[in-house]
């Protein structure tokens, strides 16, 4: 009888520490999902330059997407973010790598904090950020120098350039609650946001900045969708 009892406590206890283990990732503290759609009715802007420096990294064509926008006028590169619901979602982490002498990503969002700055082009780059709430970066970034971490602890809208090569130009939107930044099809999905009445922020570089309030409910997907204007 002992031994059953036995038994059967090891497998209850096992049974609560599964349910335990399985809930948080599950339930998302009560969270939702914002799906944000971003439109643009005009036309798209990339402007193509000659490149004539480091070309055997750069290439001689130096492509600039100022405005990208792609099926049923899906905005790209636009910034959507939870402002209210700071400690929402997962913490992301900045990373922007200097490719091909461009920002990849065009657009990286992240949370105060850290940034990783990668080089993988093997020459010479230089990190130089315009921002008035956080303090500026203007530091080189040799070839040996595969990866920088810098701080940007406030939120803030940040621009990136290369004084080495002049074309170059990223953004670092850092958010304080969660975000994503919207895909080919202007698309962006920002999960775990914690249900209730929420703020949705959009920015873009070139189109400027528009907000929604969206009411968000746990395990669900809210939609909504914005249309940038000139
Ligand atoms: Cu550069």
């Amino acid at each position: 009888m002992r031994k059953v009892l036995g038994a059967c406590m090891a497998l209850g206890l096992a049974l609560g520490a599964a349910i335990f283990i399985g809930l948080p990732g599950a339930t998302a503290q009560g969270g939702g999902t914002i799906e944000a759609e971003v439109k643009y009715n005009g036309a798209p802007q990339v402007e193509k330059l000659k490149v004539n420096k480091d070309t055997e990294k750069c290439g001689t064509e130096a492509v600039i997407e100022k405005v990208v926008v792609g099926a049923n006028k899906g905005l790209q590169n636009a910034v959507v973010s939870v402002p209210g619901a700071k400690g929402g979602g997962k913490a992301v982490k900045g990373v922007i790598d200097q490719h091909g002498c461009k920002f990849v990503p065009h657009v990286v969002a992240m949370n105060p904090g850290e940034i990783e700055v990668k080089n993988s082009d093997d020459i010479l780059h230089n990190i130089h950020t315009y921002s008035t709430a956080n303090p500026s970066i203007n530091k080189a970034q040799p070839k040996f120098k595969k990866v920088m971490t810098e701080k940007l602890e406030k939120p803030e809208y940040v621009k990136v350039t290369c004084d080495v090569h002049s074309w170059m130009l990223g953004w670092i939107a850092v958010t304080p609650g969660p975000a994503g930044v919207t895909d080919a099809n202007g698309v962006a999905k920002i999960e775990n946001v914690p249900a209730g009445k929420q703020k949705v922020e959009v920015w873009h570089e070139t189109l400027g900045k528009q907000e929604k309030e969206v009411e968000v409910k746990a395990g669900q997907t809210t939609k909504v969708s914005f249309e940038m204007k000139k």
